[in-house]
């Protein structure tokens, strides 16, 4: 894992950049056509991502660490996501594919010889004041660069997945998830709820190194007591809410949701549909049945929203998600994940694009928390009902444009909504009980899904 590969130093870190850059390679190992093209305005042509993805690595491995001049001038302004709109991306000067690849080959070269010369010292947790320092210590700027890598990963699996025609890439895992209820074939309540009792706990780090900026600093927080879904809903519920009306009732949706549901035609999650009495799914080119146990993905907050209200439930607050992943009650400690601090295997959690869907509610037991809780890392990012807001004591570092400016203003406060947990396209290095992400109420190309809760007074 990522803090075990920043104590082991120099060559750890080595083989986690290789492990980054097989992904991305392994995703735009694509006709120059389906590189280039613009599969959805939701989304960059892939060859931006991919050109970006060393861009960042240049910036931040090679000028930042090393003071070196930029290796190709220009390049900057193209892959900065700010000077640009996804869907602007197409018509930028953009390197073509042989010159993407060849430019990452570059600056990952160059990034392995600066690594190679790096003092073991310099990347221990803590040391140092200076930006340099400050950069290396625990082996930060890495982490960033590595996790980075994998977000990007996990967007060109989003664009792949909006691609339209026959499949092009592999479908991992087949066969191995199951369809049929949970661990074992034992088929499971899907709609268990968990008990957290009333109680402080410690939300956020001040000490993981890989953490980002947003998720410090480490504070308590006390909840009441809440009860929360043991697994996140599944597609079994989302289509009991379909068939009791639930797009078509605006009194389940608020106000700008149901403006939203009415505006897009929303029936389905994404990539759903009708074929006489089934429902099934696109899920990368193949077309294939609803899994009745799987949780839900592809809709977006609003969705949740709605589907929750019509439950007599609601979503968890970010505060509740975090304490009923990582809260242990016996020590009092927050966990790194939900089943301790020891790195994610396939046992605990559904990440890395072992398989390209989320597995069915129940298969993962090993990975529950101290609550009971299970699959919250993994299969699913899960909308929160919080707004994407800066923790009290947040300093941005190393850069104001990872969180800080996304954090609400004054003329539009609730802007972002978070998710938590990582999905399964999600790498292990990528996402910890922590671990914070954000995006607009009405995205549903991610892979995001949802848990409901309720206050425990309530019934
Ligand atoms: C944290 C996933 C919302 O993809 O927009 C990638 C991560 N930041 N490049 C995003 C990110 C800069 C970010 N999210
Ligand atoms: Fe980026």
């Amino acid at each position: 894992g990522l803090e075990a590969a920043a104590s082991a130093g120099p060559e750890a870190l080595a083989a986690e950049l290789d492990a980054a850059r097989s992904r991305s390679l392994g995703y735009t190992d694509l006709a120059e056509d389906d590189l280039l093209r613009q599969h959805s305005p939701l989304m960059s042509p892939l060859v931006w991502d991919l050109a970006h993805i060393g861009n960042y690595e240049e910036i931040w491995l090679l000028r930042a660490l090393t003071g070196t001049p930029e290796l190709r001038p220009g390049l900057d302004g193209i892959y900065d996501a700010f000077r640009h709109s996804r869907a602007s991306r197409t018509t930028l000067p953009l390197l073509g594919p042989a010159e993407a690849r060849g430019y990452l080959a570059d600056v990952r070269a160059r990034v392995l010889d600066v690594l190679a010369g790096l003092d073991a010292d310099q990347l221990l947790p803590g040391s140092g004041q200076d930006r340099r320092e400050r950069l290396l210590a625990g082996a930060l700027v890495y982490g960033m660069v590595i996790q980075h890598e994998h977000q990007h990963d996990e967007t060109m699996l989003a664009t792949l997945q909006l691609r339209s025609g026959p499949p092009v890439l592999d479908d991992p895992g087949t066969g191995r998830a199951g369809s049929a209820g949970g661990a074992g074939g034992v088929v499971v309540d899907d709609t268990a709820e968990v008990l957290v009792p009333a109680g402080a706990f410690t939300m956020g780090t001040s000490t993981d190194p890989w953490a980002y900026d947003n998720e410090r600093p480490a504070h308590r927080v006390h909840l009441p007591a809440f009860h929360i879904g043991r697994f996140p809903v599944t597609n079994r519920a989302q289509l009991a809410f379909i068939a009791d009306g639930g797009y078509d009732d605006e009194r389940l949706w608020s106000a700008e949701g149901w403006a939203w549901r009415c505006q897009e035609g929303l029936t389905a999650p994404l990539f759903w549909s009708r074929d006489g009495d089934v429902w099934t799914r696109r899920r990368f080119g193949r077309v294939e049945p609803v899994p009745l146990d799987e949780p839900v993905q592809h809709v977006c907050w609003y969705e949740a929203e709605a589907h929750a209200r019509w439950a007599g439930r609601r979503l968890p607050t970010e505060a509740e998600w975090e304490k009923a992943c990582a809260h242990d009650p016996v020590t009092g400690r927050s966990r790194h994940y939900p089943w301790g601090d020891t790195d994610p295997t396939s046992e605990h959690a559904n990440l890395g694009h072992g398989q390209a869907r989320p597995v069915p509610v129940g298969s993962r037991p090993a990975g529950a928390s101290p609550c009971g809780a299970e699959q919250m890392i993994g299969d699913v990012w899960e909308w929160t009902a919080s707004g994407f807001t800066p923790y009290s004591g947040f300093a941005a570092f190393p850069y104001r444009e990872y969180s800080e400016v996304f954090y609400p203003r004054s003329n539009d406060p609730a802007r972002f909504r978070v998710l938590r947990g990582g999905s399964w396209a999600t790498h292990p290095s990528a996402v910890r009980s922590t671990f914070r992400n954000w995006d607009f109420p009405i995205r549903r190309q991610i892979f995001a899904g949802f848990r409901l809760a309720r206050d425990a007074d309530a019934s």
